[in-house]
């Protein structure tokens, strides 16, 4: 006699074993308007893993040169797993999958001066044949688009402080809601309000997952931002099966995976952070400060007033980040053998 659970779990492998089937059958089929580094094509066409990469944080995240040396770091981290970078952004109008190391060094000298791209930006940078860095919505559409379920970040954006009534909401949680792309981070800021952006992220129905054991939710500079993570999970391993599940269903929405800054690190930001932090809302505030440059003004001056030291652990959680992300694309990869 068949038990319910083996029927189940049969009619899920056949499911699993047809969807596979299919994208084996067909091969990755490159996207017509985009352009492949030569190593993320030789490696979506041989069906290994990738992991995608955003180019908001070089140009807006991080200051020059520490930006375009913690990129190449971060692409090294993950090649040395075994694993091929994918770093997005768009040059002249075409969107690229992987940049070459002078593109990199180009973003970053440009800095502030390229488009901060956010989904509602692509089209029009491509019709007007300009430069876009993308944020983490930008990058999952094309992650998405070019076949790259799994992208490794800092932090994401969110719900900002006073969202209730400015509704200062980032596309990055709408991106998630909508877009089936598993996105490793360590958390959201506390620039932000975590609470409400939580909250938000229930909405759109996006599978928020603490790695590790922890159940809190990690606000980036810290391991808990005093709010509890909808999920956990204990490493990359289960990472992957849960991504492997959202697959299969076709739920066609994003997920969270968010990774605490390592102990040594959190250490090393200390109490100075959070006070950098409330002086740089006080200063947005009194400026007047709004829509897409909040961020990037939060950013720059959370990393002024901690004279680097802010800049130091973002450098080292986002390195932890590429790691697990790496790790991660191993395991799906392992699992779909
Ligand atoms: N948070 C960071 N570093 C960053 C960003 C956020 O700690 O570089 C960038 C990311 O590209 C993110 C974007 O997607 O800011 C969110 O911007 P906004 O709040 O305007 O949606
Ligand atoms: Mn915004």
């Amino acid at each position: 006699p068949i038990s319910l659970s083996s029927s189940f779990s049969t009619a899920r492998a056949i499911l699993v074993g047809r969807s596979i089937g299919r994208r084996y059958q067909h091969g990755w089929t490159p996207h017509p308007h985009f352009i492949y580094s030569p190593e993320v094509k030789a490696a979506l066409e041989a069906d290994k893993p990738v992991v995608a990469l955003e180019s908001t944080i070089i140009t807006h995240g991080m200051p020059f040169p520490q930006n375009v040396q913690t990129s190449n770091e971060v692409e090294e981290i993950i090649r040395e797993a075994g694993v091929t970078p994918a770093t997005i952004a768009i040059l002249s109008g075409k969107v690229h999958i992987g940049l070459s190391s002078s593109e990199v060094q180009g973003l970053g000298q440009r800095g502030k001066a390229a488009t901060k791209t956010s989904r509602r930006d692509i089209s029009l940078l491509c019709a007007q044949g300009k430069d876009g860095a993308t944020t983490v919505s930008g990058t999952m559409v094309l992650a998405h688009r070019a076949g790259i379920p799994i992208f490794a970040t800092g932090g994401i954006g969110g719900v900002h402080r006073e969202g209730e009534s400015n509704m200062d909401v980032s596309a990055d949680l709408t991106e998630l809601g909508r877009t089936p792309v598993a996105v490793v981070c360590a958390g959201a800021k506390s620039i932000l309000d975590i609470g409400r952006t939580l909250e938000y992220l229930e909405t759109q129905g996006v599978s928020v997952v603490t790695v590790g054991g922890s159940k809190d939710f990690p606000a980036f500079f810290t391991r808990s931002s005093g709010f509890q993570s909808p999920s956990t999970c204990q490493d990359p391993e289960e990472a992957a099966k849960m991504i492997m599940e959202n697959e299969v269903m076709g739920l066609g929405s994003g997920m969270v995976f968010a990774v605490p800054i390592p102990q040594e690190d959190e250490a090393a930001g200390g109490g100075k952070v959070q006070a950098a932090i409330d002086q740089a809302l006080q200063e947005a505030k009194d400026k007047g400060i709004q829509g897409s440059s909040i961020t990037p003004f939060l950013l720059d001056r959370v990393t002024s007033l901690t004279k680097g030291e802010s800049l130091r652990a973002n450098i080292a959680l986002i390195k932890n980040n590429a790691r697990v992300g790496a790790s991660i694309a191993l395991a799906r990869s392992k699992n779909r053998q």
